[in-house]
């Protein structure tokens, strides 16, 4: 049989999660607002400028239009000067066990990431090839949890939702991938991701008989 399977990037193929961390801290500090790892949580799969907006409103902060997209290019910039220095050794514990086991049972492979980076971050990792379909922040007009991200990607790789399969550490986009009417499986800690049909803490704990199951089923 062929499924679709469609990876999210941040927390799932890597951990950029601590280089937004680095970004939004110095904007927010800059600005006179404080900056916790727990908020840096609920910005997981948030767009750009969502999360942005819930900065400010945390610190009771406003900027006109105009600042406002000052600071974003200014995150961004800051962001990528980490992202510049990533190489493979970053990509999280057996995900290339996973894509190459994918790969070598003809299952086509998507992204989909709310990142506008997502591609410079695949070039950074050496991952790139292992995709036959990238949707990212740059193909959607609407961030998760509204489904589009996952739909776009469906339609490149020519399967039907209910036949895909999402890989997912936030909470939005789990919902995402329900509302999709695709499988969830959430990476990470099931008191975060009890909505997915299925949570792993992380690619270790996924069995290739676990992803033949899903082949097949
Ligand atoms: P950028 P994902 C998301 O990536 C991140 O989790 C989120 O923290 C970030 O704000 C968002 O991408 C946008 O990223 O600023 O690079 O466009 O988890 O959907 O792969
Ligand atoms: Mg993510």
């Amino acid at each position: 049989k062929t499924k679709g399977f469609i990876f999210d990037l941040d927390g799932v193929i890597v951990d950029t999660a601590k280089y937004h961390f680095l970004a939004w801290k110095k904007l927010a500090n800059d600005l006179g607002i404080d900056f916790t790892e727990e908020e840096n949580e609920q910005l997981k799969g948030v767009s750009r400028v969502k999360s942005l907006e819930k900065i400010l409103a945390w610190g009771n902060k406003t900027l006109s239009e105009k600042d406002f997209n000052a600071q974003m290019a200014k995150k961004n910039e800051d962001y990528l000067s980490h992202i510049a220095k990533m190489d493979e050794s970053e990509i999280l514990p057996d995900v290339p066990k996973v894509l190459n086991f994918l790969s070598e049972n003809n299952q086509p492979i998507s992204l989909g990431s709310a990142s506008k980076n997502a591609r410079t971050i695949l070039e950074r990792v050496n991952l790139k090839e292992q995709f036959n379909a990238i949707v990212d922040g740059n193909d959607v007009t609407k961030a998760k949890p509204d489904p589009e991200v996952f739909l776009i990607a469906a339609k490149l790789l020519n399967v039907a939702p209910e036949n895909c399969i999402v890989f997912e550490d936030s909470v939005a986009g789990v919902e995402a991938a329900n509302v999709a009417n695709m499988i969830s499986i959430g990476i990470g800690s099931k008191d975060v991701l009890g909505h997915a049909k299925y949570v792993f803490n992380n690619f270790t704990e996924i069995s290739e008989e676990f992803i033949e199951k899903l082949i097949n089923e």
